[in-house]
């Protein structure tokens, strides 16, 4: 029957598929009320070294235009929350498995808050040995941590058990009184898992549900602390099941996708079988 319902809704209309997808799948009472996980040792989040000069962070969001993207950003500088002068540039990289996270290819790398809001120049590089770099040493004025560097369009290509790290570092970081000096930043690994929208670690029918509830509105979307609660819908897990052209958005599609290589109609990598 399971079956039977997913190949019929494959080309329903979004708000024809969401309603009957969420009422299958709630019919698993535990997921109903899925605040908090048992799933241990997630290996879904950022891990931080020890900070050396610029105290560095990254975050999962959905942009303005509901594209999911992963933030670089500065909490704090030289060990001040105050950076003498303000930060007025930076120089900083991710490099990833090609084979299982790129990078939107052109344009990736979006701005992030003033001055740094204009698109950076990047160079984006999606081999196995992926790293796409991004600069700006354009701005005019400064401003004080904390702040978002610049926004990374994460698309995650592999399967659903290729767990996939990227890797940020900040290499340079100039403020207004120190032009001339280099502080290089932390760097930030996060882990991603393609159609772990719950982001505890695996892929399984609470994701498909993760999903269909965030479309109706009946959970928000953003990162859990490493360890859950596994609260939120995860964007880059959760958008990346079904890719979307220009950047991944969280929509049915995803739900569907997820279900589908549940059912065994796709394979692990979301391809139709
Ligand atoms: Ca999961
Ligand atoms: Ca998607």
């Amino acid at each position: 029957m399971l079956l039977d319902k997913m190949k019929g809704i494959k080309n329903t209309p979004a708000l024809l598929v969401i309603l009957p997808l969420i009422g299958l799948l709630s019919s698993i009472p535990f997921l109903l009320g899925a605040q908090s996980g048992n799933w241990e040792g997630s290996n879904v989040g950022d891990a931080q070294t020890v900070p050396t000069s610029a105290v560095t962070e990254s975050i999962v969001i959905l942009d303005t235009d509901n594209i999911a993207v992963a933030t670089t950003g500065i909490l704090e500088f030289l060990g001040l929350t105050t950076a003498p002068g303000g930060i007025l540039s930076y120089d900083a990289e991710a490099t990833y498995d090609g084979n299982l996270i790129n990078i939107l290819d052109p344009n990736g790398v979006r701005g992030g808050d003033v001055p740094f809001d204009a698109a950076p120049t990047q160079n984006i590089d999606n081999s196995t040995t992926g790293i796409t770099t991004f600069t700006d040493t354009t701005a005019t004025t400064s401003t004080q941590p904390p702040i978002t560097l610049a926004k990374l369009v994460v698309v995650l290509v592999g399967c659903k058990n290729q767990p996939a790290t990227l890797t940020v570092t900040i290499n340079d970081v100039r403020s207004v009184d120190f032009p001339a000096e280099s502080i290089p930043g932390d760097t930030v690994v996060k882990t991603f898992l393609r159609g772990d929208a719950r982001a505890d670690g695996n892929v399984n029918v609470a994701d498909a549900l993760f999903v269909a509830q965030y479309l109706a509105q009946l959970r928000s979307i953003g990162e859990d602390p490493v360890g859950g609660p596994y609260a939120l819908t995860h964007p880059i897990n959760g958008g990346s099941a079904k890719d979307d052209v220009g950047g991944n958005k969280v929509n049915v599609a995803d739900a569907l996708f997820i279900a589908q290589v549940l059912a065994v109609l796709r394979d692990e990598c979301y391809i139709l079988t």
